[in-house]
């Protein structure tokens, strides 16, 4: 029997991109999402695009009731930069902001604590053409556009992620070139782009301090958690100290983002690595970049482990036989478990796991319903490792998982089902999968059944 807080949030989460549509609908303008699909610089799975995706624009009174069906008290979604402000910077769209507005009274009428992102990926083309997160005007841009992001929400919203996982689009966007803006860019780039998200990071929770009395401010990174052979001292020391390496590679890793922005300065291992290098701080920009926050988030969906007796040899490999999602990446519950204990030992912050799900070959079926006993089996082994970290005294705000819809899953197109919500793309109908009702019992009974 675990005890969750009376108080945990049980969430699920979505990004606009992935599920709005109405891309250029109501004054919209374009983000690298939209313009570098169109155009074919991005190569999305059978040329999909997210134009409509499952057109959550049209269709969010009815969504938030769904939510409400599952019991959720808490529910994770991004703002649209581009539906805000069409050019990134310049003139507001008034019915881009009524969109979040009308969204947020939906979401507390029904008792959802809105979480908001403000930045997932979708960049306004408008600013990417002026060089995009190289440009070091991009930290009071964005500063400006949270200014008036929470000018217009901030009496409605307490809890902000200024961005989702700095290691994914830095990493895949702007390095590997898979996600939009498809580039491949030197280290030297990379550091002023770190940099310049750093600072933006900070003028947002100035702005975010300064609007928002009483709110609650965290980022969401990603990042691999190594898992340890076994529960020895020794083998946790080992994988702990693997997880704050630079691993798999420096812009991907937890303490390239996490040590500038709880701890106030570079991991150790990147001024030994990279030396002068290194994108340079004042004192001034350092005390911007680390202000305090309320929690450490994280977005987690499997650890790494072992293929091979050499120490050095983690890989995403996992091991012969290791179990695995529809989309090929490692079932590993207890990640939940060294995840929330490792950041919370070296960030000192209460744990929010943003993102955490499954992807799962899922149909309607004959009956008509959605069967997705795989899901469930990996939510609830999930769950408990999350529910162990809560035993053994970690603080967890809460757990959101990833992701509420079926949606448009990037650079893999509509192929890839992660939903608690089955989603017919023909018809836009939307099917509870038998793991939301289970989702549903666990929140009714707070975890206990677990
Ligand atoms: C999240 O990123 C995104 O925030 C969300 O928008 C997206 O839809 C969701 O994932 C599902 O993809 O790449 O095989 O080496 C997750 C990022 C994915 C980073 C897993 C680490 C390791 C597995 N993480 N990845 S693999």
């Amino acid at each position: 029997m675990y005890v969750f807080p009376k108080d945990f949030l049980w969430s699920a989460s979505t990004a606009a991109t992935q599920i709005e549509g109405g891309w250029n609908a109501d004054g919209k303008g374009e983000s690298i999402w939209d313009t570098l699909v169109h155009d074919g610089t991005g190569k999305i799975a059978h040329s999909e695009n997210a134009d409509t995706a499952i057109d959550f624009y049209h269709h969010w009174r009815e969504d938030v009731a769904l939510m409400k069906e599952i019991g959720l008290n808490a529910y994770r979604f991004s703002i649209s930069w581009s539906r805000v402000l069409p050019e990134g910077t310049g003139p507001v769209n008034e019915a881009g902001l009524r969109f979040y507005r009308d969204l947020c009274d939906e979401l507390l009428r029904n008792g959802i604590q809105p979480l908001v992102t403000l930045y997932h990926w979708d960049l306004p083309t408008a600013l990417y053409r002026q060089g995009g997160w190289k440009n070091p005007a991009i930290a009071d841009w964005f500063a400006r556009y949270v200014e008036v992001v929470s000018r217009a929400l901030g009496d409605r919203v307490k809890y902000w992620l200024t961005f989702n996982e700095p290691q994914m689009f830095c990493g895949l966007g702007l390095k590997l070139g898979v996600h939009a803006p498809f580039e491949h860019n030197t280290d030297a780039d990379m550091m002023t782009v770190t940099k310049n998200i750093l600072l933006a990071h900070g003028k947002a929770v100035q702005v975010l301090r300064k609007n928002c009395p009483g709110a609650r401010v965290g980022l969401a990174p990603t990042g691999d958690c190594c898992l340890p052979r076994d529960d020895s001292p020794e083998e946790v020391e080992r994988a702990r100290q693997r997880s704050l390496s630079p691993y798999p590679n420096y812009l991907m890793s937890n303490t390239w983002w996490a040590d500038p922005v709880f701890l106030g300065k570079y991991p150790a291992w990147a001024r030994e690595r990279f030396g002068e290098q290194l994108y340079p701080m004042t004192e001034e920009e350092w005390a911007l970049v680390s202000q305090p926050l309320d929690f450490y988030a994280y977005n987690c969906y499997q650890g790494t482990v072992d293929f091979a007796a050499d120490p050095a040899g983690y890989d995403d490999y996992g091991y012969q036989g290791c179990p695995k999602t529809a989309n090929g990446w490692n079932i590993t519950p207890q990640v939940l478990y060294y995840a929330s204990k490792f950041w919370f030992q070296r960030y000192g912050l209460p744990i929010l796991i943003t993102e955490n799900g499954c992807a799962q070959q899922d149909f309607v079926m004959l009956d008509g319903k959605v069967h997705d006993p795989q899901r469930v089996d990996f939510l609830h082994r999930y769950l408990r490792g999350l529910a162990r970290a809560v035993d053994e005294g970690v603080p967890v705000l809460g757990y959101s998982y990833w992701s509420l819809f079926d949606n448009f899953e990037w650079a893999a197109g509509y192929d890839i089902r992660f939903g608690l919500i089955h989603v017919d793309y023909k018809t836009q109908q939307r099917t509870l999968k038998d793991s939301a009702l289970w989702y549903r019992d666990v929140i009714a009974a707070n975890g206990i059944n677990l």
